[in-house]
């Protein structure tokens, strides 16, 4: 009898310790921060699973520098585009004007707002505007994949202080025409995602595009295939186009026709960048400040991706090519973007009848990485 009892004891504490581990599990995939018993100061307190400090603001952001670079950046808030911003923050010679979210790109417009403002916060610059825009393309109706949206929405399951400014209540349109106003001439603007927000401010008032300094815009595959039809997930049978352009294909036709001087940082270059197990290792052992920190926890996220061989600094390198010409070689050509929905929907091809862009054929992969890891973890730069 006594027997059965103390079995029957071990099997409900066995189901039990499965419960609570599994659930453990489930809530952590879900983004729910799960909670151990740990100590803090010899006293027993629940902290976050894996032993891991909070991460905190930055409380010694550098300076920016007199004469430095006035910059917007339109963002799709996906992980890349996280490093992207991080390492604009971090440099001197940078002063980050304000923040557009693009809508139609891989995160939703209210968690990719929230993500923006807490990682400036993170960053020590809490003050700087973020609005989002349109959440449909100006044309058609093409979408990332739900995967990736939910992966980047939920901040790949980290969390970071929140940010108490508010959203601008005005949309992404009117902060990009505001800020090209206020810099007289001189304002940059790095696109990271779709160009709805630009082609909606552009249309707005067409005068603004002639306004700009410059666009350096990530999008496009010129002599290399596209990255849409490489999801199985989707089932888009596309070689031509890449993920920026293929979703908006109208609005990246207005930006490219708009009078604009514009950048295109296409996968020709990016391929030659990646972001691999190797650079994963160096950040590993060089990470000295709460961005560096958090890039190397983003990365942790989405190991898998990083180990898959097929993950590139997309956005990090367009940013510090848009600071930095130094790390790319370009050429100018006229192009045209398919808007036609078919096989090649999205892609950019050189023709004489379109816009004449530059366009960055090559990247000086090993300059980037050192310095990208420079800049993040707060090393003045020489
Ligand atoms: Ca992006």
């Amino acid at each position: 009898m006594n027997r059965k009892i103390v079995k029957t004891a071990l099997i409900v504490l066995a189901a039990a310790a499965i419960v609570i581990i599994a659930g453990g599990a489930l809530l952590s995939m879900l983004g729910v921060e799960v909670f151990c018993l740990g100590s803090e100061n010899g006293r027993m307190a629940l902290e976050p699973c894996g032993g891991e400090a909070p991460l905190t603001a930055d409380t010694n952001p550098p300076q920016i520098a007199a004469g430095a670079q006035p910059i917007l950046i339109d963002t799709d808030m996906a992980v890349d585009d996280w490093l992207a911003i991080l390492y604009l923050l971090q440099r001197p010679d940078v002063d980050v004007r304000a923040i557009t979210v693009a809508g139609t790109g891989e995160a939703h417009c209210g968690p990719g707002v929230k993500n923006a403002l807490d990682l400036v916060a993170l960053a020590g610059r809490p003050e700087i505007p973020v609005a989002c825009g349109h959440e449909t393309p100006l044309q058609g109706n093409h979408v990332f994949p739900q995967s990736w949206r939910d992966n980047v929405d939920r901040l790949a399951g980290l969390s970071i202080p929140a940010n108490p400014t508010q959203p601008q209540g005005e949309d992404a349109a009117a902060l990009i025409t505001g800020a090209v106003r206020d810099a007289g001439g001189d304002l940059l603007i790095i696109t990271l995602g779709p160009l709805t927000n630009l082609a909606q401010a552009f249309a707005e008032d067409p005068a603004v595009a002639r306004e700009v300094k410059e666009i350096f815009v990530m999008g496009g595959a010129m002599s290399v295939p596209g990255n849409v039809g490489m999801v199985p997930e989707t089932g888009i049978e596309n070689d031509r186009a890449e993920w920026n352009i293929y979703v908006d294909p109208y609005a990246a036709s207005q930006v490219l026709a708009s009078g604009a001087p514009v950048t295109l940082v296409p996968l020709d270059a990016t391929n030659q960048v990646v972001l691999d197990k190797a650079f994963y290792d160096r950040l590993e052992v060089d990470r000295a400040s709460p961005e560096a920190e958090f890039v190397y926890r983003a990365l942790t996220q989405n190991i898998g991706f990083v180990n898959s061989g097929l993950y590139y600094f997309w956005d990090p390198l367009t940013a510090a090519i848009a600071v930095d010409q130094g790390l790319g070689s370009f050429a100018s050509q006229p192009v045209l973007v398919i808007e036609e929905e078919g096989p090649e929907v999205g892609a950019v091809r050189a023709d004489e009848s379109g816009s004449l862009v530059r366009i960055t054929m090559a990247a000086e992969e090993e300059r980037f990485k050192q310095e990208f890891l420079d800049v993040l973890n707060g090393r003045v730069m020489e």
